[in-house]
C-alpha cells in the first residue's frame, strides 16, 4: 500500500514523527512525504525556521520514510495520488474534513495530532535561547 502525507515539517519534532510513524503503520508499505517548499509556505502563510533543503534532508534521513517530494501547490495532490498510485492520504486531524474531496481517488485518514508540541512553540523557544 502506498501512503502519502503533506506538511511543512519545520524543526522536525515528535509530533511530526508520531504522525509519520502512524501513517506508515497504517498498513503502509511505502510512505511518501510531500514537504512544502519555502515558496508554498508563503502561500500557506507560514514562515518556516528551516529551509526547504534542511526540512527535506531531515525527512529523508528517517528510515520509515520511503520517498520525499516537494509540495508546491494545493492542487498537486490529485496528480501525486495518480503518479504514485497512492492508496491512502493521511494527515493530522487539525485538517479534519478539509481533504474529503480526495475520497474519490484514495482513502482519506485524519490522525490525532500530538498535543503539547508545535513548530511555532519550538521556534519561540529557540529564538529566546531556551532550546
Ligand atoms: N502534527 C501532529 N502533531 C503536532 C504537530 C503536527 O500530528 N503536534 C502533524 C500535522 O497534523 C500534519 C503534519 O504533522 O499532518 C505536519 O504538520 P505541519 O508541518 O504543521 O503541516 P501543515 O503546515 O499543516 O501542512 O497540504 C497540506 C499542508 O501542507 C499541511
Amino acid at each position: 500500500m502506498n501512503i502519502i502525507t503533506y506538511g511543512t515539517f519545520d524543526i522536525l519534532h515528535k509530533g511530526h514523527i508520531n504522525l509519520l510513524l502512524k501513517a506508515k503503520q497504517y498498513s503502509g508499505d511505502y510512505l511518501i512525504v510531500a514537504v512544502s517548499t519555502d515558496e508554498f509556505n508563503q502561500l500557506k502563510g507560514k514562515m518556516a525556521y528551516e529551509s526547504f533543503e534542511i526540512r527535506k534532508a531531515k525527512l529523508e534521513a528517517l528510515p520509515f520514510v520511503d520517498k520525499v517530494i516537494a509540495e508546491k501547490s494545493w492542487e498537486q495532490k490529485f496528480k501525486d495520488i495518480e503518479e504514485y498510485d497512492v492508496d491512502i492520504f493521511v494527515i493530522g486531524d487539525d485538517w479534519k474534513g478539509k481533504f474529503d474531496y480526495l475520497e474519490r481517488f484514495c482513502d482519506v485518514v485524519y490522525l490525532p495530532r500530538t498535543p503539547g508540541i508545535s513548530s511555532s512553540d519550538l521556534r519561540k523557544k529557540m529564538e529566546a535561547g531556551l532550546w
